[in-house]
């Protein structure tokens, strides 16, 4: 049998664009637009440009929360990025995120309009500009500054390390799974540890952090992402998911999750949010 050949990196890496993997037709090792497209400006103040996959989830989880609190100027328009058909790579997009990744708004309350990307950095303007699920003094929000940037450090190694090479890599590697599902359960470890004793993550207050990092470990915890509940056996996680479930019935949760979703049963999606009606 011929022993497969040792990979042993060239001098200087070229893109391979054969390289396989579930995300291989997207991923490019360039930035910029790669056609021109405008995007839809609706009639609210915020327009917001997603899909539900975590990351987008937060935003639509606080934009909910916002206009459950009676903030009227939180009103938005969410459209659809389809980023599997690269729709992240319009240049109507690409000017608002210059890195080509949901999700990305546009406030056309101010003048000129103001453009936000990364989805920390939006959670961080709304809750500024409502004064809103953010701690008033400041040491209790340098708490909350510190889980939200927890999760903006911790999620690329729980989605683009663990869930990457144990769901979509086009082979089951030993090496980076393992490495990765270490860290990952070390990071639910953290959490588990943390909310041991709080209601929150910030201790009695529901803040950004909460839904930054509900987003992403409380879909593993309770909706079993990477179908990597029994491999990382996170019903060991308690406080963890005790804490999601809290989340979880939160109306402003509910419909947060369920806009700019565009797959599952046809009753869930919600590829366009533009009023509190379309949830009807
Ligand atoms: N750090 C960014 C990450 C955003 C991100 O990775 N978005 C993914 C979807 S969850 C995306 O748009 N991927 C498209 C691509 O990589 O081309 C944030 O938190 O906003």
């Amino acid at each position: 049998m011929a022993r497969k050949q040792k990979y042993v990196p060239a001098k200087v890496w070229k893109w391979d664009m054969e390289s396989g993997g579930r995300f291989a037709a997207i991923n490019r090792p360039v930035a910029g637009a790669t056609h021109r497209k405008k995007l839809p400006v609706g009639k609210h103040p915020l327009q917001l440009y997603s899909l539900a996959t975590p990351n987008g989830v937060k935003v639509t989880v606080m934009l909910e929360e916002l206009l459950e609190l009676g903030k009227k100027g939180a009103e938005y328009d969410a459209y659809l990025i389809n980023i599997g058909d690269g729709e992240q790579f319009g240049s109507g997009f690409v000017a608002i995120n210059p890195n080509s990744k949901i999700p990305a708004l546009l406030d056309t309350s101010t003048n000129p309009p103001t453009r936000v990307f990364e989805s920390g950095a939006i959670l961080l303007y709304l809750a500024e500009k409502f004064n809103a699920f953010i701690p008033k003094k400041l040491s209790e929000r340098a708490e909350c500054y510190s889980w939200l940037m927890w999760q903006m450090g911790s999620a690329p190694f729980l989605g683009g390390g663990f869930g990457h090479f144990y769901a979509y890599a086009p082979e089951k590697f030993q090496y980076p799974i393992d490495r990765y599902a270490m860290e990952v359960k070390r990071q639910l470890d953290v959490l588990n540890r943390h909310l041991a004793k709080r209601k929150y993550l910030c201790g009695e207050d529901y803040t950004i952090a909460d839904m930054a990092v509900y987003a992403w470990y409380g879909a593993l915890v309770l909706h079993n992402i990477y179908d990597a509940a029994e491999f990382l056996d996170v019903a060991s996680y308690k406080n963890v998911i005790r804490w999601a479930r809290r989340l979880e019935k939160r109306p402003a949760v509910q419909r947060g999750r369920r806009v700019n979703k565009a797959w599952g049963p046809e009753e869930e999606r919600m590829p366009e949010r533009h009023s509190a009606s379309d949830f009807d």
